[in-house]
């Protein structure tokens, strides 16, 4: 078996230190992060696939998500920018009553691989904390991810409470996530909505080059 093959294999059986040592193994075989990438993703929707028709439980979802969040730990850094290429800043988070990350952290990497400075704000994250890091941080996108047809409804809370804290007009609201619709977004008063992480940070580009 070859060594993408190898990690599938293992982030599907959520073997984190297997996938740890195998995507070093890959890099320093001279496989490009993309190449490891696809494998993640194609190992996910394998594992996404078998939860939905009850093969697999959430146990062995969540480690092989944990497997795969290390894999993208460690190949991040490879599409780090340099400073020169700057071009706005990011603040981005999973709403609240979501844990899902993967994807989030997927639309991450590809912006900060694009230019972005990306603050990261993690998983279950109410209005009020978008609000406070907006605030803080004072980015040019707010990204919001949700995964569940439950916690959709928090992307329109949150927007809302930035229009009454009188933040929401300097701003570019980004939403994403699987139940996601661009009707959703334009019914919510978001600004851009995107299917995938790689057309996200093209989006998210073209914002910030418009506005300046
Ligand atoms: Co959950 N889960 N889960 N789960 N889980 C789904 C989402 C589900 C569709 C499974 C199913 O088929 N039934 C279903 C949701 C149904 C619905 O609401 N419509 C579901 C459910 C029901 C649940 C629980 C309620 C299960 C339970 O407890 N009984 C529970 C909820 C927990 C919670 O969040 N409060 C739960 C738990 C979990 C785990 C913890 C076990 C784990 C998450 C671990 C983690 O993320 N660290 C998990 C996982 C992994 C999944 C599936 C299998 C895979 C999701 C994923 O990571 N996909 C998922 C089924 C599926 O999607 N096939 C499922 C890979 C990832 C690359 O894709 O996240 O879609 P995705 O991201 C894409 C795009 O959506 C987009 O770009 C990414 C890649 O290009 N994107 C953006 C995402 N965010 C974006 C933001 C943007 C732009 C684009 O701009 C800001």
């Amino acid at each position: 078996m070859d060594t993408l093959n190898e990690i599938s294999k293992y982030v599907q059986e959520g073997q984190s230190i297997k996938v740890r040592k195998l995507t070093i193994s890959a890099l320093e075989k001279g496989y490009t992060y993309q190449q490891i990438l696809e494998t993640l993703i194609t190992a996910m929707d394998i594992i996404g696939n078998k939860f939905k028709k009850n093969k697999v439980y959430v146990p062995e979802v969540l480690i092989a998500s944990r497997a795969f969040n290390i894999a993208l730990d460690i190949i991040s850094p490879l599409v780090d920018p340099n400073m020169s290429t700057y071009i706005g800043k990011v603040v981005i988070g999973t709403v609240e009553g979501d844990l899902h990350d993967i994807g989030k952290n997927l639309v991450k990497m590809m912006m900060v691989g694009t230019g972005f400075e990306v603050i990261d704000l993690g998983v279950d994250i109410s209005p009020k904390k978008f609000v406070e890091a907006v605030r803080k941080y004072k980015p040019d996108i707010v990204a919001m991810s949700a995964l569940l047809t439950t916690t959709m409804i928090t992307m329109k809370n949150t927007i809302k409470l930035l229009e009454e804290e009188g933040l929401r007009d300097n701003i570019t609201i980004f939403i994403g996530g699987a139940p996601i619709t661009s009707n959703y977004a334009r019914t919510i008063g978001a600004d851009i909505y995107s299917t995938d992480a790689a057309s996200a940070a093209e989006l998210a580009k073209e914002i910030v080059s418009n506005d300046s």
